[in-house]
């Protein structure tokens, strides 16, 4: 086998394992009431490396995540949106955790 097929194949692997893992988490949010405040949270989740898309919604007050494995904990969300003087209401995974 040649060594970049065998990479290749590595690479595919891993990508696999990845979307595997990807999972989509929701959380409600109380607190949230202006621009502001969905700026400062989308920032903070912005910042976590294994946190791919973040989007959220101050109409339906939601803060919709999209993770690259299984960080952020749920335990790590929850500190996070508190640090940023918000309350987590209901946290839901949507996708495949296995914690
Ligand atoms: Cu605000």
């Amino acid at each position: 086998m040649k060594p970049t097929l065998l990479v290749s194949i590595l690479f595919f692997a891993a990508l696999i394992a990845q979307v595997a893992n990807a999972r989509t988490v929701e959380i409600d949010v109380h607190g949230m009431t202006c621009a502001f405040c969905v700026d400062s949270l989308e920032r903070k989740f912005g910042k976590m490396e294994s946190v791919s898309k973040v989007e959220i919604s101050l109409k339906t007050k939601k803060v919709r995540l999209e993770t690259n494995g299984t960080l952020p904990t749920i335990k790590m969300i929850k500190q996070t949106v508190l640090d940023a003087g918000f309350t987590p209401v209901k946290i839901t995974v949507i996708g495949n955790e296995k914690e």
